[in-house]
């Protein structure tokens, strides 16, 4: 007899889950059901767009189970939890990541392919979250990444930027900047928790009142109140069941406020309080702009560490915790100066709110704090004019004010008399016009201060925070910054893991140290050949994107020398352009010239305010214009500037590389990351003794890299001797050329003036040494050159790169500020069934 109806729809239930099932055919018709009753679309009506929407809301339903169980873990063992404050995240694309750390990759390629799709086109249809500038943004991702695959219980605070970091057109040569409008066709990867909305205030001033037991204490009258709206991503780790939150906030107009003013007459109050309300999380600082008087920036920063203090202090209550034991369960990084704001607004919660003495408050609030310094530029170290701080934030600056009495007591009594240390060290720049110094409130309350690399580490000890450093020593450590492999290499690079992975497993995915076993094929020749043609591949596919792209025609088999990153005069793009220029003269001179033909590459904004930056992108598309379309250059060299370099690209960019260029002048660049991508991904580094190249040649060994340029104590002597750039323009006739070429208007037609700005700065200051770095950057490059002509030991030395990259995985640098910093450890996720089969 056959079995009720009932009951066997009951057993196809249980079969399979249509929201957590993992068959092709469950995956098939989840993605059906999606473009149905979520996009509302049939597939006669289906765009790309909605059907990378179904797609996305299928790999969402996965995720959620495992999500849902890392909360509930989190929330019943009461958990240590990292939080970590950053201004910025560059997320990049979720879809993929996200197959890739399910392991469904295949499992979906094979469900789009069978409802006639192709899973690729479905990617990058994908509007990647731009809500950071660069390194720094791209960092609290990676760490994310690597949070959640090692399974510490994290969570990500920041700001929901309603527009990320602009969109990078050319137009005739210039950088123009587009609105990023990243929300616009929706984000089905957050989900909004208005349920957990908090009030943040500000302006206004305080009293002091006494309590019931006759307590001195203060009270904040604010002049307005914003709302703030948390929204939740999930980040999930590499093939386990942690999924951490990334928990963004959005500001919205307080109703109960705006209704006060509106009751009172005040229409257009209330209206303007609600467009100020919701401009805050508006849009991201580009960086590299002047900050001064940039009000709205310490609005956002004040707006979101407030919502996300109270955050923490919610759920720590929730627990049947009292704020005792408050550092005990939770670390907070400081990812730069942006959220350290953070210290003060921990004692006013603690004191005024929770009513805790000063002392104790004041000892809860170093031990949960740890700040991260990621520059050295004195131009980047945040300082608010005192006035602009105390009418938005009256009681932060009275709590500051406290800070800094009790602290420069003890500097007192270490250095007594010395009113210069008291100057120095102060929370208070009283020089000309007041400041409150940001980097020194964030030393004075975290328990640890970290450099990203350990050149700048040093450098921080000796220069830039030297007297905090003399002062309290034992705060200091170092944490090489590092990227994650899921993203850097088997996200953007899939065809060398694979050729990897065959060789020595996939252990390498989660513990990078094991990728030194390709060491073990080096001598074998097929494995080398497998890895040429692995980077003819990618090469192949990113000359076709240029090509599609710019209608510029590129050879695979020409060496790709790329420099993808931020536009900055430090970082000395116009340094790669000056060896440029000085080969097309070389061939210029001698037509005949035998030379290894080189495709050069760049990429990266310049924040819209950045003159110099934006002229230097001017100078390169100029100089390519010439390059490219000279006859009697032809094949030989090739000049690229790729638009709007974004994670997206960079997945595309960092496999194709042959080489790597990290020119900063030395000092400057804190650590940079992208020099890790590239060698993870086998390309060879032409750098200097600067950040984190200094350690990367140290793993991969000096010979196989290409090391030139001033060192830092180099540096300071030639300044101290006194610098000038007009005497290496005189002495080098190859540099005079370059120089004298752009300003002759040959690359600019005939406008001798365009370029005059940098070309002035570089000969009457070169504030970042280019031409004393000139000559040692060109016979470096030489030896590139002649390097490249031996393919076989060029793939010796790719395949080197990549084998003793593990020390630059994120997950080993999250492991070090787990142990020196956060005091954390695991908490495996159980999983457990949440949607019940049963009916
Ligand atoms: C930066 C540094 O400039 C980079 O060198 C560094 O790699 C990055 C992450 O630590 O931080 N600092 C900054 O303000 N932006 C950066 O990219």
């Amino acid at each position: 007899m056959n079995p009720p109806l009932n009951q066997m729809l009951q057993s196809q239930i249980q079969i399979e889950d249509d929201r957590t099932g993992l068959s092709i055919e469950t995956l098939r018709r989840a993605i059906a059901d999606n473009l149905f009753y979520i996009q509302g679309k049939f597939p006669a009506i289906a765009t790309k767009h909605d059907y990378y929407m179904a797609l996305a809301y299928t790999v969402r339903d996965r995720l959620l189970h495992r999500w849902l169980n890392t909360l509930e873990v989190y929330l019943k063992q009461d958990v240590k939890l990292v939080c970590y404050l950053s201004a910025e995240y560059l997320v990049g694309p979720h879809l993929v990541n996200n197959l890739i750390n399910l392991g469904i990759y295949e499992q979906i390629r094979q469900a789009v392919e069978e409802s006639g799709l192709n899973l690729q086109q479905l990617i990058n249809t994908e509007e990647e979250p731009g809500l950071g500038n660069g390194g720094l943004g791209r960092l609290a991702s990676c760490y994310m990444d690597s949070l959640a695959s090692l399974e510490i219980p994290a969570i990500g605070y920041g700001i929901r930027y309603e527009f990320g970091i602009f969109d990078q057109e050319i137009k005739d040569g210039w950088q123009v900047e587009i609105t990023d409008k990243w929300l616009q066709d929706g984000n089905p990867w957050e989900i909004a928790r208005p349920e957990a909305a908090v009030s943040v205030k500000f302006g206004g001033h305080t009293e002091s009142y006494l309590d019931d037991q006759g307590n001195y204490r203060v009270r904040w009258l604010p002049e307005y109140i914003v709302k703030g709206i948390p929204y939740d991503t999930p980040i999930l780790g590499y093939k386990v069941n942690t999924a951490n939150s990334m928990r963004l906030w959005t500001s919205e107009a307080c109703e109960s406020f705006d209704f006060q003013r509106f009751n009172v007459g005040d229409y257009y109050g209330a209206v303007d309080r609600k467009v100020f309300s919701e401009n805050l999380t508006k849009v991201l600082y580009p960086n590299d702009e002047p900050i001064k008087g940039k009000e709205l920036r310490l609005q956002q920063q004040y707006f979101f560490v407030s919502c996300s203090l109270q955050d923490m202090i919610r759920i720590h209550l929730n627990e049947g915790n009292t704020l005792d034991n408050f550092a005990e369960k939770f670390a907070v990084q400081l990812n730069d100066t942006h959220p350290s704001i953070g210290v003060a607004e921990l004692m006013r919660l603690l004191i005024d709110v929770h009513y805790y003495p000063w002392e104790k408050a004041w000892e809860i609030t170093e031990k949960t704090f740890g700040f991260t310094n990621h520059t050295l530029l004195p131009e980047a170290l945040e300082r608010w004019p005192l006035g602009l701080f105390g009418h938005l934030l009256p009681r932060h600056l009275e709590i500051i004010y406290e800070i800094n009495k009790r602290f420069l007591d003890q500097v007192r009594l270490k250095y007594p008399g010395n009113n210069e240390k008291l100057s120095s060290l102060s929370l208070i720049d009283e020089r000309g016009d007041k400041y409150v110094r940001m980097a020194h409130l964030a030393c004075v309350g975290s328990h640890k201060i970290n450099g990203v690399a350990q050149l700048h580490s040093e450098l921080l000890k000796k220069t830039l925070l030297k007297d905090f450093y003399e002062l309290l020593p034992e705060k200091f450590t170092n944490v090489t910054n590092g990227v994650t492999p899921r993203r850097w290499m088997v996200v953007s690079n899939p065809e060398l893991s694979q050729l990897i992975s065959s060789k020595i497993g996939e252990n390498w995915i989660k513990n990078l140290d094991e990728l030194r076993k390709l060491e073990g094929f080096i001598d074998d020749g097929g494995f080398r050949q497998q890895w040429r043609e692995v980077k003819r591949k990618v090469k192949q596919d990113l000359a076709q994107y240029i090509h599609d792209k710019l209608g510029i025609i590129v050879s695979p088999d020409s060496l790709f020398d790329v420099q993808v990153k931020r536009l900055h005069e430090y970082k000395r793009q116009h340094l790669n352009v000056l060896h440029i220029i000085t080969l097309y003269n070389r061939i210029k001179q001698n037509p005949n010239l035998d030379i290894t033909p080189r495709t050069f590459i760049f990429g990266g904004k310049a924040a819209p305010g950045y003159h110099q930056a934006k002229l230097i992108i001017k100078l390169i598309n100029s100089v390519g214009d010439i390059v490219n379309h000279d006859p009697e250059i032809g094949e030989r060299l090739k000049v690229v500037f790729l638009p709007d370099y974004n994670v997206t690209l960079g997945q595309r960019v960092y496999p194709a590389a042959d080489l790597s260029e990290q020119i900063s002048t030395a000092g400057k660049e804190a650590s940079g990351t992208g020099n890790m991508k590239f060698s993870l991904n086998g390309a060879l580094t032409i750098g200097t003794f600067d950040g984190a190249n200094i350690e990367i040649r140290e793993e991969v060994g000096e010979e196989n890299f290409f090391l030139f340029g001033l060192k830092t104590e180099e540096i300071d002597q030639l300044r101290a001797q006194g610098y000038n750039p007009q005497d290496y323009y005189n002495s080098n006739p190859e540099l005079k050329a370059a120089i004298d070429l752009i300003n002759s208007g040959f690359f600019s037609h005939g406008d001798g003036g365009l370029f005059q700005l940098l070309i002035n700065s570089l000969l009457y200051l070169d504030h970042y040494l280019l031409f004393a770095d000139y000559q040692s950057y060109l016979d470096c490059q030489e030896r590139v050159s002649q390097a490249y002509k031996d393919q076989e030991h060029w793939t010796r030395m790719s395949i080197l790169n990549t084998a003793r990259m593990g020390k630059f995985s994120s997950d080993r640098s999250i492991r070090e500020y787990c142990d020196k910093i956060w005091n954390t450890s695991p908490v495996p996720i159980q999983m457990k069934d949440y949607v019940q089969a049963d009916g």
